[in-house]
């Protein structure tokens, strides 16, 4: 098995290709994207071995994302395109200077996935699971699959890094808690950005949101405390500044760009805290282009910004 596994819906991403609204953008740009597959490129680009599985539609959406992964060095073995079933489908716009997007996913094929789904060998052969809140939204047996592969992982000693990957389009605030806040008690490591834990604990006291991190057994790592991260272990606190951008481009994506930094230093044996270095020069690297993981580095890129030595462009 890989180092790494991860799995969830992807999706065909549609982005009008100048800065238009969708309702009158003429030409739009095709691509794709999806938190977990996001990951799961980062972390192959920085030469990490690396799982992703899901359903997709046995259409021309599915095979773009089965190829594009697969081409990017992603072990897509266990993914399958499925006949007759649709690739759940996502636009995005810019409003107002905001990212809106629309979701076209309801009963796609990744809907569709159960625990019976789930190949338990490959996944106990792994070192980390990582898995997303967005996952546990979409059906109920999507939701049981993410709780099997928990179970999986846990049996067989695999660490499990969780993102709540807060999406409010695709569940209540309620019902969002009600699920992810068990599922953060079962991670080893636990990425939240401070704005879910706002929402996910209801409030935006600082201290009272620490206190509730440190009931958890996982290593937290909280992105964008202002500008920085803060990384919480067994008691101790650091905070890491975030490596700046030089131009902000597209902000979507940054999150996963940074879990795969943060899990492939963890899987080159880093301590915490150069993990997380690694992690928001690839979360600084992802904003700097459109698109969720285009502009994710390969490690010879990170390599030289982590030593501080020279970036030769030509
Ligand atoms: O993290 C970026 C994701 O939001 C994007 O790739 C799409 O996975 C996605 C989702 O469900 O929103």
């Amino acid at each position: 098995s890989p180092d790494l596994i991860t799995f969830g819906e992807t999706m065909a991403l549609f982005m009008p290709s100048e800065d238009r609204s969708l309702e009158r953008a003429g030409n739009v740009s095709q691509g794709f994207g999806g938190a977990e597959s996001n990951v799961a490129i980062g972390a192959a680009r920085l030469g990490c071995s690396v799982g992703w599985f899901g359903a997709l539609g046995d259409d021309p959406f599915g095979t773009m994302i089965y190829k594009t992964l697969r081409g990017e060095g992603v072990d897509v073995s266990r993914s399958r395109l499925i006949r007759g079933e649709s690739t759940g489908l996502m636009f995005r716009e810019r409003v107002a200077g905001k990212v809106a997007v629309h979701y076209y996913r309801k009963h796609s094929a990744a809907s569709r996935m159960k625990p019976e789904d789930l190949d338990e060998a490959y996944i106990r052969g792994s070192k980390i699971l990582h898995v997303t809140g967005i996952t546990p939204a979409l059906s109920g047996s999507c939701l049981n699959t993410v709780r099997r592969a928990i179970a999986i992982a846990k049996d067989a000693g695999v660490k499990i890094c969780f993102d709540p990957n807060l999406r409010l389009k695709l569940w209540s605030i309620e019902d969002a808690r009600e699920v992810l806040l068990p599922l953060a008690l079962e991670a080893d490591y636990f990425l939240p950005g401070w704005d879910e834990l706002q929402l996910l604990y209801e409030t935006d006291d600082f201290e009272a949101i620490v206190h509730e991190l440190s009931q958890l057994k996982a290593v937290s790592v909280i992105k964008g405390y202002g500008e920085q991260t803060i990384i919480l272990e067994q008691g101790k606190r650091t905070m890491v500044p975030f490596y700046p951008a030089d131009e902000v481009v597209d902000t979507v994506g940054a999150g996963d760009g940074f879990c795969s930094g943060f899990l492939s230093g963890i899987l080159k044996g880093m301590e915490t805290a150069e993990a997380v270095r690694l992690a928001s020069i690839n979360g600084s690297l992802v904003v700097q282009m459109r698109g969720d993981w285009e502009a994710l580095p390969v490690w010879q890129a990170v390599e030289q910004r982590l030593n501080n030595t020279a970036w030769v462009e030509r």
